[in-house]
């Protein structure tokens, strides 16, 4: 049941009774099958179940695994619009709370919230128990198994959804909500301290630039490794201590081994194609870690058993993170340390930017603002 309440306690300067009118139409891009037409048109506001509260979004983030999630790349894990025939993507979205279910405690109308991709957890599985609700058993998706954050108003777990803070800028953050979650944890993974090199694989896309600016922001020295003279431009900005254009340099493995002598700490790849994958694991140095984030479809990681033993190396995959995570990652932008690039779009132009992406043409990332 929806209960619409207003709020007392805003921190801005105008305290006061807020309310919020919630059409019962909103704009949303849906698909009905993987590779469907991507459909700008009016679908019904969705009611929050108890547990829930909706979100007027204002802004999304456009994320690798939205295209994945429209183009059905990973087979064996079906999203809503193959099991119920229609799917609003999304999970990188930045709102308003305007209403909530009647079990929702902790929240109050006109909070800002997020919408993440791990939008449901049990908190009852072994994995929820001990602080890794991103693996939970019975995880719920946003934009994926629930619909996400391209429409006006979406509804999320209260539990699980990210509070942002008042003071932090509504259109920047969304980005943060997946990318900066996931580069940040995968960095946290390495071990890699202060001073120590990490690799980034794909460095100039939207979780590259993130990666980027978090290492940075961490006090670690950063490859990065990217395609093209825009995204080496682009990495430089966004402050990578050296740059390989992977087009141009014909042993990526011996530059990364010279520059790092002797290898890096750390690798993370966040490049979207397998030959970066089986690269990473010969770019760092004993005992260092080698982290997966990129999630290319129909892709094995093969490495020399000899090599990794020797090296005591370690190879691990990194999905999201969990709420502290979440509640570091937002703590960071908020400081101002993190600054990518973002391109504004409506949320009409969806179907182009989907394919800019998958040519491989954008640098850091775009946002769409659901209202246009
Ligand atoms: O939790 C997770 N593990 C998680 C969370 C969010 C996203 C994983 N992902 C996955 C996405 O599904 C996607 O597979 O991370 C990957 C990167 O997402 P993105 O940053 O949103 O994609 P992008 O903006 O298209 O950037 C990819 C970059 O890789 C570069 C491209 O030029 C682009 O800048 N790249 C490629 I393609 N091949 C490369 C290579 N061989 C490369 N960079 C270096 N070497
Ligand atoms: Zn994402």
């Amino acid at each position: 049941m929806l209960r619409v309440r207003y709020s007392i306690s805003t921190p801005s300067m105008l305290r006061g009774l807020r309310y919020y009118s919630i059409p019962t139409t909103q704009k949303a891009v849906v698909f009905e099958h993987a590779r469907g037409p991507l459909l700008y048109k009016d679908i019904p506001v969705p009611q929050p179940r108890p547990n829930e509260l909706l979100i007027n979004v204002k802004y999304s983030g456009v994320c690798h695994l939205d295209l994945s999630a429209w183009k059905g790349d990973w087979k064996n894990l079906p999203t809503k619009a193959e099991t119920a025939g229609l799917l609003v993507g999304g999970h990188e979205g930045a709102g308003v709370v305007v209403g909530m279910g009647s079990n929702v405690s902790g929240w109050e109308v006109g909070d800002h919230a997020g919408v993440k991709f791990v939008l449901l957890s049990c908190w009852k599985c072994e994995y929820c128990y001990d602080g890794h609700e991103q693996l939970c058993n019975r995880p719920v998706y946003s934009g994926y198994t629930h619909d996400g954050s391209f429409q006006q108003y979406a509804t999320v777990d209260a539990m699980g959804a990210p509070k942002i803070p008042q003071d932090v800028d509504l259109l920047r953050v969304g980005p943060i909500l997946c990318g900066g979650i996931t580069v940040y944890r995968a960095l946290k993974t390495t071990t890699a301290q202060a001073g120590d090199w990490v690799v980034i694989l794909g460095c100039s896309g939207g979780l590259g630039l993130l990666a980027v600016q978090y290492a940075k922001a961490m006090g670690m020295r950063v490859v990065g490794i990217d395609g093209g003279a825009e995204k080496g431009k682009a990495a430089i900005a966004g402050g990578v201590d050296e740059f390989i254009d992977f087009t141009e340099c014909d042993d990526v493995i011996s530059r990364v081994v010279a520059i790092t002598n002797g290898g890096a700490k750390g690798a993370v790849n966040v490049s979207t194609l397998p030959q970066a994958i089986q690269q990473s694991i010969q770019l760092v140095k004993k005992r260092g870690v080698v982290v997966l984030v990129g999630l290319p479809p129909d892709t094995t990681v093969t490495a020399s058993v000899l090599q990794t033993v020797l090296k005591s190396v370690r190879i691990e995959g990194s999905f999201v993170g969990n709420r502290a995570d979440t509640d570091e990652a937002i703590d960071f932008f908020r400081r101002g340390l993190i600054n990518q690039p973002i391109t504004m779009a409506g949320l009409s132009q969806l179907p182009e930017i989907f394919d800019k992406m998958s040519r491989g043409e954008i640098v850091g990332r775009y946002v769409v603002d659901t209202s246009k």
